[in-house]
């Protein structure tokens, strides 16, 4: 293991996965492929954040199976459990800990800005849970927990970053002296790669998510080469031909979100991929990115079907993780209490 401590310039890397259900092609170019880039140069720590899963109501049975489903999507894409920590959130008390201190830092202001919540409470707004609304809060205790650097997040997670900033700057007037170096360095988000926001496949102005009532909505790392087909023969699209400049997309959400997609998976820019297709009909492109798709998610649902024949080995990773994650999440949240004023 690298790198456990943190000294001088050195980079760290937290972000996580809610084990609300199977994971789907924007949780994937969004965020793990970015990690399991990134893991090889940065230190890094990944959770499966099921604190975050039950600020919505959660069967407590699947939570545990979307949980062993999501280690397996995370491991069968490419993260390397000897080289980064791997853990689900609960299993480190610290996240709770150091949320209900930063609860006492953050303002109500900061937190009515969210969209996100905006968007989850919808219009019973009285109904939701004080968890969801707190989400954010919960969501920068994971990051300044590990003192992390920078967190790789699909564009959607740009705001909650942006607040993590605030409460740890906060933090820092709060609680560091002016002649002290400040405790928390402000963490940086890193939304890399051409699909940042992966859209829904039957609306191109809609995130493409777990809690869709729709299942043609997106991708399951999960599905089948034939469902991957017909998901995306039936994705919604327009009547025109494909475009050759960025501009022209513009007021076609469903064919950027298309090419975006097709360009993410080759590692292309979009500007290759419009230089590819341009003038080309839907029905030349669509089975060029069903074979990019199949090509790219089979490996890794096969390897996931693999890996969760044994949910007990997929259990004991998950405790190693967190225990070499509460290696470093110990020592910082005793020196927190004890710049808060705390005897501990
Ligand atoms: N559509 C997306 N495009 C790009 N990135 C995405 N991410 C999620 N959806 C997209 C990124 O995936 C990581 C994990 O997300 P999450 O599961 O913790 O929560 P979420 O953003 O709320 O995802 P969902 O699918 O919309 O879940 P539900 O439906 O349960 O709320 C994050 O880095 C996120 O940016």
């Amino acid at each position: 293991m690298k790198n456990l401590q943190l000294d001088g310039e050195k980079k760290r890397i937290f972000s996580g996965v809610q084990p609300t259900g199977n994971l789907h092609l924007g949780n994937y170019l969004g965020a793990i492929k970015n990690w399991v880039n990134l893991q090889n140069d940065i230190f890094s720590i990944f959770s499966i954040v099921d604190l975050h899963a039950i600020t919505v109501p959660q069967e407590p049975l699947k939570l545990k199976s979307s949980t062993h489903e999501v280690a397996a999507a995370i491991i069968a894409s490419g993260i390397d459990i000897d080289k980064s920590i791997l853990f689900n959130q609960s299993l480190v008390k610290e996240h709770s800990e150091l949320a209900w201190i930063l609860n006492c830092v953050c303002r109500i202001g900061w937190l009515n800005r969210m969209t996100q919540f905006k968007e989850k409470a919808g219009k019973n707004k009285e109904n939701a849970t004080v968890g969801l609304y707190g989400y954010p809060v919960l969501m920068a205790a994971d990051i300044l927990l590990y003192k992390s650097t920078h967190v790789p997040v699909g564009d959607d997670q740009k705001q909650h970053i942006e607040l993590a900033r605030d409460i740890a700057s906060s933090f820092n007037n709060m609680f560091t002296s002016d002649n002290e170096e400040d405790f928390f360095t402000l963490p940086k988000p890193q939304i890399i790669g051409e699909a940042k926001r992966v859209m829904s496949l039957r609306d191109g102005t809609k995130k493409m998510s777990k809690s869709d009532a729709s299942d043609a909505s997106r991708i399951n790392l999960t599905d089948t080469k034939e469902e991957i087909s017909n998901k995306i023969k039936k994705a919604k699209t327009d009547p025109h031909p494909l475009p050759s400049t960025l501009q022209e997309l513009k007021d076609r959400p469903e064919a950027h979100n298309l090419l975006s997609i097709y360009s993410s998976l080759s590692d292309q820019t979009l500007e290759k991929v419009l230089k590819e297709f341009s003038g080309k009909g839907f029905s030349y492109f669509k089975p060029k990115l069903i074979d990019l798709a199949v090509e790219t998610l089979n490996p890794i649902s096969l390897e996931m079907r693999n890996l969760l024949k044994d949910t007990n080995q997929i259990d004991k990773v998950l405790k190693n993780g967190a225990q070499k994650a509460r290696e470093i999440a110990e020592p910082v949240l005793k020196d927190i209490k004890n710049l808060v004023g705390f005897i501990n």
